[in-house]
């Protein structure tokens, strides 16, 4: 099955948005496969942005990220990178479809509340920054068969 890292980044911590957030990903059938609160070093941000390094926004991103404790998550389902993506809406709030958590509920895109891969491969190198194999669970819920077509 398919998996993603979400962070709920320092606005959405400070903005008390991590249940509203979280939720909405988890209503969508989602199944939360690991989580923790943690708060991101500058080396880890680094790691975590490197495909950024250079741009000019990378700085106030790492001071951003770093700024305050996150909630980091994996999601799994069928094409659950797309489908997280499609729930949090485009990068720049003001861009994204009110009915996704960025278009509903934030303005920035310095400021846009939560982190999605963008593609299996993205997830496949972002997840073991955050998480062992240890730390993520495999496991089926009873609902599961009214979500996901087997
Ligand atoms: P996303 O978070 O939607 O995957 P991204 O990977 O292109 O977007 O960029 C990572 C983060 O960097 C993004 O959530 C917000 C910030 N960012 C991206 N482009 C930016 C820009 N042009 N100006 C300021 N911040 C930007
Ligand atoms: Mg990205």
């Amino acid at each position: 099955m398919e998996r993603t890292l979400v962070v709920v980044k320092p606005d959405a911590m400070q903005r008390g948005l991590a249940g509203e957030i979280i939720s909405r990903l988890e209503r969508r059938g989602l199944r939360i496969v690991a989580m923790k609160m943690l708060h991101m070093d500058d080396a880890m941000a680094k790691k975590h942005y490197a495909v950024h390094e250079g741009k000019s926004f990378f700085e106030g991103l790492i001071k951003y990220i770093t700024s305050s404790p996150i909630i980091a998550a994996v999601l799994e389902g069928p094409k659950a990178v797309e489908a997280a993506r499609n729930t949090m809406g485009k990068t720049a709030p003001t861009e994204a479809t009110p009915g996704t958590i960025r278009g509903d509920l934030a303005l920035e895109i310095g400021y846009n509340l939560v982190h999605g891969s963008d593609s299996q491969e993205t997830a496949k190198n972002e997840i073991p920054l955050f998480f062992t194999p240890e730390e993520i669970f495999t496991y089926e819920r009873d609902i599961d068969q009214w979500i996901i077509e087997s």
